[in-house]
């Protein structure tokens, strides 16, 4: 297949700077007509041929300034429009006439429909699905549309931009008219047309202008979207106050759909998303759901500025889109819930998905140099890491620098498609540092690995910290370069107090930050009176693997008294996992478990802990996942063992701790009316891993069994539905309330794909069959992304030992659905297909098998290019 690459980026000859676009919607037969001015570069000859994108179009009619083209002037084919026939005049006007066929679209991309609603999804490459175009993220175009649709069918036609009339036509038709003045690349260009209700609000910016804002749904959920509403005034208001960046539409419009790729989708004035990210009420959803739909909404809002204001010059360029927008819908979660909380979520996160990628066969570059398939870079390292890259850049200038270099951003490049160069260029020039080393962070792959020992002269007060870091080899990058690492620190003294330190030698030391440059450095702590614990890497300054000789003492010790509260956290957490590695290594050799007391006592102690917010310790209490302690042991990994001793050290903590646990399980219990906000939720969070404990404690149903007959929320109740089904798979009770689930909301596919996952999730080699026979239920549907992604996604990359079991099973079933997915949503088909990722460092038996599947997947002769381009790199 042909590849992309970066060093071979051109301008193109023609610009397309106006796009006027007619729809006739139709399900079968919608009829695009694109009138589209086109200007040659300066520079360019004048018989230079004009080649324009398609994919799987068919042509109707075509015409250059006002008259048809002859045949001899031009070549179409489905995915290319080549025209000869150029005029010699520097503008000219291009109408093409395409037919597309939105019910049979089921990739999802370019216009299809969703329970009969006409909607678009253009990026990446989705609008040369619709018609031929330049369909390239540089070309920045005004947009003029006009939809005209039965009314009966679709009383609801929204566009990009502001709206300019609309009005009846003859036989039940009726039309509207868009227009969007901002130039824009074709990525975000959208379309709505169907039968949908609304809610309306209003905004005012800072400046004074009013802008409607309306959130389209299906006819009977309106009450749920008024959460999102609420998330969008509050994104819109944040991004004033923080980054002084305001509205610019008359209008700014959210519709929902049910059947979409991914999250949702950032298009100029008229986002659209998944339904999942839209509505929620306590019936339905769950405290991580509110939290998602206020994460998503500020995320696609604030990519007006980041992302549609200010584009990406081509596809290697998405994290600076991406990273930097993930970067902003993080500080705004931040500012609205629980900073700490937020900051040990996000590592969670990062650590379970982008370590696994940036450490396996898919590793790429923040900003890669290569693809076969753009639709296969939406990744964790683009997005998460992306995002840390550029926290780290705040880091390293500090906040009013940072903020400096954010504005002339916005000021130099505004209206224009650039590069990370762009947007490193002014941090460089606000701040006058040389950002060159930096930018590797951009370029290349790996988690860096920073190994640090210490050692303390209490006669002359010298603290010496040796910081080394190695970056890894990945897929076509052997050699490495040291990277530029700000950690930041602190010394803690004996007492916990923060310890004052006098000169520093040896490396970059300011403001609470180390600056590693070099392969190995000592730095030197002057004036240190007696041995300090250091904390560092504090809030996750930046994301490495760290290796610190600090004993079990220390991590306690720290664990305690530490004020950053990340590192308080990160302490207690790495005693788990080492403790869990430990007893997985026992578990093999068939000997008894022996936890240490002192850090089930850590845990139990910090439960009770009321000087620290509920979520907080719900956080500090929840054991590292079996596919966290499988990463850490890296290789020769046998996912029963890790599950054993899982189940083992909760067993441990929920017995010693099970009186202190109910009484604390008690005492948070909601009074009142639901509310979604942080600290309601932090309290539900504390109960429902306590009851985790408290169920592993008793090897008793009862208590998760009565909270999910009683709970008023969805949260309690599926989180009893969890402990339930995980802890006591074949019990009565959770049989029975399994159906109960079921049969209450088997209508609601958002709600079904919590008993899809809670099912898909149970630990056990029998789960498979469970998942295979759920293939069937009526609410699954392979043709539903959040249905795959509930069910078999979640057993893929959700389920170790379901998932990898011996006997080679589940890699067959997931090699059996990939190929069935694949022939109508290529791009949902490789996104599972990306759960074979680790198989190289499962132990042997289960690595033949891994390797057998994805052998199996690679043999179909129709594969798609997005299945294939993963499948190749996996194996490879
Ligand atoms: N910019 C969007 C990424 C995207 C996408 C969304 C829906 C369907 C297919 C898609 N391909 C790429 C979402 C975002 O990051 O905000
Ligand atoms: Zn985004």
């Amino acid at each position: 297949g042909q590849v992309f690459r970066l060093e071979d980026y051109r301008p193109s000859d023609y610009r397309i700077t106006h796009t006027d676009l007619l729809f006739r919607l139709d399900p079968h037969a919608t009829l695009v007509t694109a009138k589209l001015t086109v200007e040659r570069r300066d520079g360019v000859a004048a018989n230079a041929p004009l080649v324009l994108d398609g994919d799987g179009l068919v042509l109707e009619s075509l015409g250059l300034n006002g008259a048809p083209l002859a045949g001899e002037g031009y070549t179409a084919t489905p995915d290319r429009l080549e025209i000869r026939a150029v005029p010699a005049e520097k503008f000219f006007e291009l109408e093409i006439v395409t037919k597309v066929s939105p019910v049979t679209n089921k990739a999802l991309m370019g216009l299809y429909q969703s329970k009969g609603n006409y909607c678009t999804q253009c990026e990446a490459e989705g609008f040369r699905r619709i018609t031929y175009y330049l369909d390239r993220p540089d070309n920045l175009s005004t947009f003029q549309v006009r939809i005209e649709a039965r009314k009966a069918e679709a009383p609801v036609l929204l566009s990009n931009g502001n709206p300019v009339e609309h009005g009846d036509l003859a036989d039940g038709w009726h039309y509207a008219v868009w227009h969007d003045p901002f130039p824009k690349p074709s990525y975000l260009f959208a379309l709505v047309g169907g039968d949908l209700g609304s809610i309306h609000d209003t905004f005012t910016t800072a400046s004074g202008r009013k802008v409607a804002l309306g959130i389209y749904v299906e006819h009977g959920k309106e009450p749920l979207a008024t959460y999102a509403m609420d998330a969008l005034k509050r994104s819109m208001r944040w991004d004033e106050e923080r980054f002084s960046r305001e509205y610019d539409l008359d209008v700014f419009n959210i519709v929902a759909v049910s059947d979409f790729n991914m999250g949702a989708m950032e298009n100029k004035g008229l986002n659209i998303f998944n339904d999942k990210y839209v509505l929620a009420d306590p019936e339905t959803a769950t405290d991580v759901d509110y939290a998602g739909i206020e994460a998503v909404i500020a995320h696609e809002y604030f990519h007006n500025w980041t992302g549609n204001r200010i584009t990406c010059r081509d596809w290697f360029q998405l994290c600076l889109k991406e990273g930097l927008t993930v970067y902003r819908d993080h500080e705004f979660s931040a500012d609205q819930r629980s900073r700490p909380v937020k900051r040990i979520a996000e590592v969670r996160n990062l650590r379970s998905l982008q370590f696994p990628e940036d450490q396996g066969p898919l590793a790429h570059p923040v900003r890669p140099r290569r693809y076969k398939e753009i639709n296969n870079f939406y990744t964790s390292t683009v997005y998460e890491k992306g995002s840390e890259v550029v926290r780290m850049i705040h880091t390293i200038l500090g906040p009013e620098k940072f903020r400096a270099g954010m504005d002339l951003y916005f000021e130099r490049h505004d209206g224009q498609a650039v590069t990370i160069e762009d947007f490193l260029a002014c941090f460089a020039e606000v701040s006058g540092r040389d950002l060159t080393q930096f930018a590797l962070w951009y370029h290349q792959a790996g988690t860096p690995r920073v190994t640090v020992t210490t050692s303390h002269d209490p006669a002359t007060g010298d603290f010496e910290v040796n910081i080394s870091q190695t970056v890894p080899p990945t897929p076509s990058e052997a050699v490495k370069k040291p990277m530029h690492i700000p950690l930041a620190f602190g010394l803690l003294g004996p007492n916990g107090d923060e310890m004052e330190m006098g000169s520093v030698e040896g490396a970059e030391v300011n403001d609470g930050v180390i600056h590693l440059t070099a392969a190995s450095q000592t730095i030197r702590f002057r004036g240190v009176g007696s041995r300090p614990v250091l904390s560092l890497n504090r809030g996750f300054s930046a994301p490495i693997v760290l290796n610190q000789d600090l004993t079990k003492e220390d991590r306690l010790f720290l664990a305690r008294h530490d004020s950053d509260l990340f590192n308080r956290w990160e302490a207690l957490n790495s005693l788990f996992v080492e403790a869990l590695i430990a007893a997985a290594a026992r578990e093999k050799e068939g000997k008894p478990h022996d936890f240490d007391a002192a850090l089930v006592e850590a845990a139990i102690e910090i439960a009770g802990n009321d000087g620290l917010e509920p979520a907080y310790r719900a956080l500090a209490l929840s054991l590292p996942s079996e596919a966290d302690v499988a990463r850490e042991i890296g290789n020769d990994v046998d996912p029963d063992a890790v599950r054993a001793a899982r189940d083992a050290l909760r067993r441990e903590i929920g017995g010693k701790g099970r009186d202190a646990f109910r009484r604390i399980y008690d005492q948070h219990a909601d009074s009142g009316p639901f509310s979604p906000d942080a600290a309601s939720a932090g309290k539900r969070s504390l109960r429902n891993v306590l009851l985790d404990y408290l169920a592993a404690a008793e090897a008793a149903p009862e208590l998760a069994a009565l909270q999910f007959e009683t709970a008023n929320n969805m949260t309690d109740r599926a989180a009893a539905l969890t402990v339930l089904a995980h802890q006591f798979p074949e019990h009565e009770a959770t049989r029975k309330a399994l159906a109960a689930f079921d049969a209450r909301y088997r209508d609601n596919g958002l709600v079904m794909d919590k008993w899809f996952v809670v099912q898909a999730t149970i630990p056990g080699a029998a789960t498979l069959e469970r998942v295979k026979s759920l293939t069937a239920h009526p609410a699954f549907s392979l043709m539903n992304p959040n249905r795959v992604r509930s069910l078999v996604g979640a057993f893929s990359s959700g389920n170790q030992t379901g998932f990898h079991r011996a006997d080679g099973a589940g890699y067959q079933f997931l090699a059996d659905i990939i190929l069935s997915l694949d022939r109508h949503n290529p791009q949902v088909a490789a996104r599972l297909a990306t759960a074979f990722r680790s198989w190289r460092s499962m132990e042997e038996v289960r690595q033949l098998e891994a390797r057998k599947a994805l052998e199996r997947i690679n043999a179909e002769a129709s594969l798609s290019r997005d299945v294939k381009d993963i499948v190749e790199r996996t194996l490879a």
